[in-house]
């Protein structure tokens, strides 16, 4: 679908008209949605982050999720699904009653792109690359940067060529370090606030949870219950949406991934979305047309629904 790029207001959203659709829905809805960033990227854009909840500017005692999007550059039509997130719980807030519940009761955060610089340069030139990594030196796959059993068990590469190139150390990628320390940032007292998140990827049509570096489903770091809440979750989510569930071992070994982290450092329930295509697609099912968009991310109102509701359940 190379033709179709730059997209218009019905297609993909470069980082331009991103930031500013993202500026526009908290203007129109300023006392439900605000809009900062966890830092910048390599290339200096800013890492966007929305707020959603009402009183949006307190902190209030509400369980908070995390809906993160666009790790992977090529992966755009992920974009599309967290910017469909803020779109819909703000537009139907007050018409929509259980998005006005969640709204209320819950604090919701979605950071839509964490790689724009390699986003950007996916598109450049209006002809896709099929780039997966960020953009410093030959580029880190951001989904094996993260700091916890970092580069242990296989999955990546130390290889700065390769698609999976770990990075030279943990956390070396200032775009996994920024939502790193957005996360670090909600231990209020002790405690951390976010309960629940998603990081979306394509493609495949899967509901993922961690453990990634290890085939073990439970181990001292994961209780055979807290496996089994995964689980569970995930078979839930994948009942909605008509992905396959699985732990993401079982697709393949990934060590430095978000979900890991997350759950490890954390305790976070965090599960990986690979959205539309099903398979087959090759380079191209990174990129669906334009008129796959609004399915394909509706399709997944009622998965988010659901996890906005587990994250009240301790
Ligand atoms: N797939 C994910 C990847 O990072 C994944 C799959 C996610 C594996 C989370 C392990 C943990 O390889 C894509 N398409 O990026
Ligand atoms: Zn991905």
């Amino acid at each position: 679908a190379a033709d179709e790029f730059p997209a218009g207001d019905e297609g993909y959203h470069t980082y331009g008209e991103l930031t500013e659709v993202l500026e526009q829905a908290v203007a129109d809805h300023g006392d439900i949605a605000s809009l900062s960033s966890v830092g910048d990227s390599h290339e200096g854009r800013a890492l966007h982050l929305i707020k959603i909840s009402d009183n949006v500017a307190q902190d209030e005692d509400e369980p908070e999720v995390l809906f993160t999007c666009n790790q992977h550059a090529r992966e755009h039509l992920t974009t599309e699904m967290c910017l469909r997130i803020v779109e819909r719980f703000t537009d139907e807030y007050g018409s929509d009653p259980t998005v006005t519940e969640l709204v209320d009761s819950r604090e919701i955060y979605v950071i839509p792109t964490v790689n724009p610089d390699g986003a950007e340069y996916d598109i450049e030139g209006g002809r896709y690359k099929g780039w997966r990594k960020n953009r410093q030196d030959s580029g880190t796959d951001l989904n094996r940067n993260w700091g916890y059993e970092w580069g242990c068990c296989g999955g990546s590469s130390g290889s700065p060529s390769s698609e999976t190139y770990r990075g030279p150390s943990a956390f070396s990628a200032p775009e996994t370090t920024a939502v790193a320390s957005f996360v670090d940032s909600r231990v209020v007292g002790g405690a951390q606030q976010i309960t629940a998140h998603i990081d979306f990827h394509s493609y495949s049509e899967l509901v993922l949870w961690p453990y990634g570096y290890t085939y073990d489903d439970s181990n001292d770091t994961m209780s055979p219950e807290e496996a089994k809440r995964f689980q569970e979750v995930g078979e839930a989510l994948a009942a909605s949406n008509g992905y396959t569930p699985q732990q993401s071992s079982d697709l393949y070994i990934t060590d430095g991934s978000i979900n890991d982290w997350m759950w490890a450092e954390h305790g976070i329930l965090s599960l990986t979305f690979e959205m539309y295509p099903a398979g087959g697609g090759g380079l191209d099912g990174f990129y669906p047309p334009d008129e796959r968009i609004e399915p394909e991310t509706q399709r997944n109102d009622e998965a988010v629904e659901i996890l906005l509701t587990e994250a009240g359940n301790q």
